[in-house]
């Protein structure tokens, strides 16, 4: 499983008509997509998803953003695919992230930092199962 991972494009990323362009990153960047919808989540799905958020400040700024609009969520392939699609992504502060990153390309602000990335296997893995059941992840590719 080591080499999955999940990415969300974000309501804010998805509004200014910037998801084409964040797959053709990812499709250029050697990821291989095993799963992709749109989806709207409710506040309630949106706090389940973030759970591990909870207890910080901003938990309740997140989901209603979350919440706020359409996301496209994505299953991810690649070797070493969490670090890899965390260093494609950039710094969660759209300020401090590299040149060329897409959240310094996309982002609009700290909290709607255009995209997501799960920040270990485990979690992944768990993203990944909150939003896709089995049959809808290509297994053979
Ligand atoms: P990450 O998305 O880079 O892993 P986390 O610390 O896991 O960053 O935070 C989850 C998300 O919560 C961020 O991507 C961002 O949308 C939001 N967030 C993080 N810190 C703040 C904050 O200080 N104010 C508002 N939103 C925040
Ligand atoms: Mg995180």
């Amino acid at each position: 499983m080591n080499d999955q991972t999940f990415a969300i494009i974000k309501p804010d990323a998805f509004k200014n008509g910037y998801s084409g362009k964040i797959i053709d990153r990812i499709i250029n960047s050697d990821f291989k997509i095993l799963g992709l919808k749109l989806i709207r989540m409710t506040k309630s799905q949106a706090e389940g998803f973030y759970e591990i958020h909870r207890d910080k400040p901003f938990f309740s700024e997140l989901t209603e953003f979350m919440s706020s609009g359409k996301c496209m969520v994505i299953a991810l392939q690649k070797e070493d695919a969490v670090s890899q699609w965390r260093e494609l992504i950039g710094a969660t502060n759209p300020s401090e992230a590299n040149k060329g990153t897409i959240r310094k390309d996309f982002a609009t602000s700290l909290g709607e930092n255009a995209v997501h990335g799960a920040d270990s296997d485990e979690n992944a893995a768990r993203e990944i199962g909150f939003f896709f059941s089995d049959i809808e992840i290509i297994a053979n590719h």
